[in-house]
């Protein structure tokens, strides 16, 4: 059995939309247990968790007695363990994992840093804000132009066929609004963000953890909770008392 620790968030919603794509495509994947950590409440540090992933993290997949952890790993156990079209298998496996890589190393933590000094840092002095943000921004933005060319006039980022490298990059791209990266220059992109989010099984992905009335749209209690949760993570003493 499968048992995954996760919440609502980018790296979370990369693991469900994997496994709602594999059931999309066929797969068993047999009985999948999820729970909701609650990282405001700090479930992430609690023993059982640290137990599964040392690194204080969602998500952590725990198969049979082998525990995954990092959210792009976990991408690659699944797609390895249930072959299909979302990774091959051959060496055509490397025209995929490097944009998978590519996301792990780049997009995500820039988009993050740039989410947490936007959104999560507002007790922080906007002077104090100004350059990271611009720091992360423009990084941002050329990480969106590499992803345009990358794109081409192809539907999905490896080319005709949709893979785990979009499923490592679309939550990340599509919170732009809520990180304030504004991808509107690259109507390409854009285009994809709506191609990946019109697919049913990143529908029923998106929605581990969230009303499906929310699923594009918070309500402005999950904005509001969300920032507060975001902003306690963010703070640099949360970050001092989980250093062990
Ligand atoms: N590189 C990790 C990043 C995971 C990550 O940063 N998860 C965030 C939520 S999106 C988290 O658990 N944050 C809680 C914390 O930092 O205390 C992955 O891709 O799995």
């Amino acid at each position: 059995m499968i048992e995954l620790w996760t919440s609502p968030t980018p790296n979370g919603w990369k693991v469900s939309i994997m496994l709602e794509e594999l059931i999309e495509a066929g797969t068993d994947v047999g009985e999948v247990e999820i729970r909701v950590i609650d990282l405001m409440k700090g479930e992430q540090f609690a023993d059982d968790f640290v137990a599964r992933n040392p690194n204080s993290k969602i998500p952590t997949l725990r198969d049979g007695e082998r525990d995954i952890i990092e959210s792009c790993a976990i991408l690659q156990y699944l797609a390895e363990k249930y072959p299909s079209d979302l990774l091959p298998l051959d060496i055509g496996k490397w025209d995929v994992l490097p944009w998978v890589y590519w996301q792990a190393a780049n997009v995500g933590p820039i988009f993050g840093n740039k989410l947490s000094y936007t959104r999560y840092m507002e007790d922080v002095a906007a002077e104090e804000r100004r350059h990271p943000i611009e720091r992360f921004n423009n990084e941002a933005l050329r990480l969106v132009s590499v992803l345009d060319r990358k794109l081409g006039d192809n539907p999905w980022v490896c080319g005709d066929t949709f893979t785990i490298a979009d499923i490592a990059l679309y939550p990340w791209v599509r919170g732009w609004k809520w990180s304030k990266i504004n991808i509107t220059t690259w109507p390409r992109v854009m285009a994809w963000v709506e191609r990946v989010r019109a697919r049913p099984g990143v529908e029923r992905g998106l929605g581990y953890g969230v009303p499906s009335d929310e699923i594009d749209q918070w309500s402005e209690e999950r904005k509001a909770k969300t920032a507060k949760s975001g902003a306690s993570i963010a703070s640099n003493d949360n970050l001092k008392n989980s250093i062990q």
